[in-house]
């Protein structure tokens, strides 16, 4: 089953995507993290069919809220052997294309734990998928497994930076290095950057006086079910529906309000899909606390009392 992982914008606190993570519930009731199965899956080759049924249920889920939130993007993990003749690519557009989510809010995260073998032909897909508008990344940079090659050679759109980077940068100087060379690198080839696994605040610290936009982590937010990020989105990003802000009354703004020190707001206001939604959505009373914590977090200074001041400039 689906769960669903906010991405942050840590210069501006706003979500911009959602990574879509497998969970598996037992009959039982527990629930297994997918380091628990995901060598399973992929040696039995079961990866395509698990993405594909993930992408339908995703489709199901959240794709109404998604396709009202253009500048919101869904990333999914996707398996090497995917990429084979653009297999992704035509799941991807049978699965999205009769429902409101636009391919050009698809991000496919090419998880790479095997070695690559058909490289050029993986190469024409990631090209395939960015004519359609589609976004590619290339997960776990910096871990064991992933190599540079994949990043100079596949031309990516994004760089997602492995949580283990992330988590020692606190406590190993070889990893402030690797990110500053992952800053140049992206910076000079024009991709993105999203850190991964960010738990603490000094972490969105350092990641945002180093420019870094993007960010997950449970410092933001677990990976969470359907129910409560379909909420947490509402809180983060209400959508506004242009009949319903005629009726709806000031008081039926969202108790969680704007993040009190958010960065210039966006240039204009993303253009909205032609959507039913009900105001009752936009008013519907929120996770609060995450949202709020996800604000306090983004803005420039700490949550609550900082455990060490914020080093000026
Ligand atoms: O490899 P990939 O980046 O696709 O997987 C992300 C995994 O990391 C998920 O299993 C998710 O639950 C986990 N995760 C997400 N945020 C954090 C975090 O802040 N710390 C740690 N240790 N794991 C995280
Ligand atoms: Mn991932």
């Amino acid at each position: 089953m689906p769960y669903y992982q906010p991405v942050v914008d840590i210069q501006t606190g706003k979500m911009v995507s959602a990574e879509v993570l497998v969970r598996w519930r037992k009959p039982n009731g527990t629930i297994l993290e997918p380091a628990a199965f995901v060598e399973l899956v992929e040696t039995s080759g079961l990866a395509v069919d698990l993405t594909r049924s993930l992408m339908r249920r995703v489709r199901e889920e959240i794709g109404s809220a998604i396709g009202k939130r253009p500048h919101v993007t869904i990333a999914f993990n996707v398996a090497p052997e995917h990429f084979d003749d653009a297999l992704i690519l035509n799941d991807v557009a049978t699965i999205f294309d009769s429902s409101p989510v636009k391919l050009t809010q698809m991000v496919l995260e090419l998880t790479e734990r095997s070695r690559i073998e058909n490289l050029s032909g993986m190469r024409d897909t990631v090209a395939a998928l960015q004519g359609k508008g589609c976004k590619v990344a290339i997960d776990d940079m910096g871990n064991d497994h992933c190599g540079l090659t994949y990043v100079l050679k596949l031309g990516v759109d994004m760089i997602k930076i492995d949580k283990s980077i992330v988590q020692s940068i606190d406590t190993q100087g070889d990893s402030k290095t690797t990110i500053e060379t992952l800053i140049d690198l992206a910076r000079n080839m024009g991709m993105d950057l999203v850190a991964e696994g960010v738990e603490t605040f000094e972490q969105v610290t350092y990641l945002r006086d180093r420019g870094i936009k993007a960010a997950q982590g449970y410092v933001f937010a677990p990976p969470l079910p359907s129910s409560s990020f379909l909420q947490l989105l509402d809180a983060m990003d209400p959508v506004v529906e242009a009949a319903a802000a005629d009726a709806a009354q000031p008081a039926a703004a969202p108790p969680t309000a704007e993040p009190a020190q958010t960065a210039p707001a966006r240039a204009a206001p993303a253009k909205l899909a032609p959507t039913r939604a009900t105001p009752a959505q936009a008013a519907k009373p929120m996770p609060a606390n995450l949202a709020a914590k996800i604000a306090a977090i983004s803005a420039k200074a700490p949550p609550a009392r900082p455990a060490r001041a914020v080093a000026a400039g």
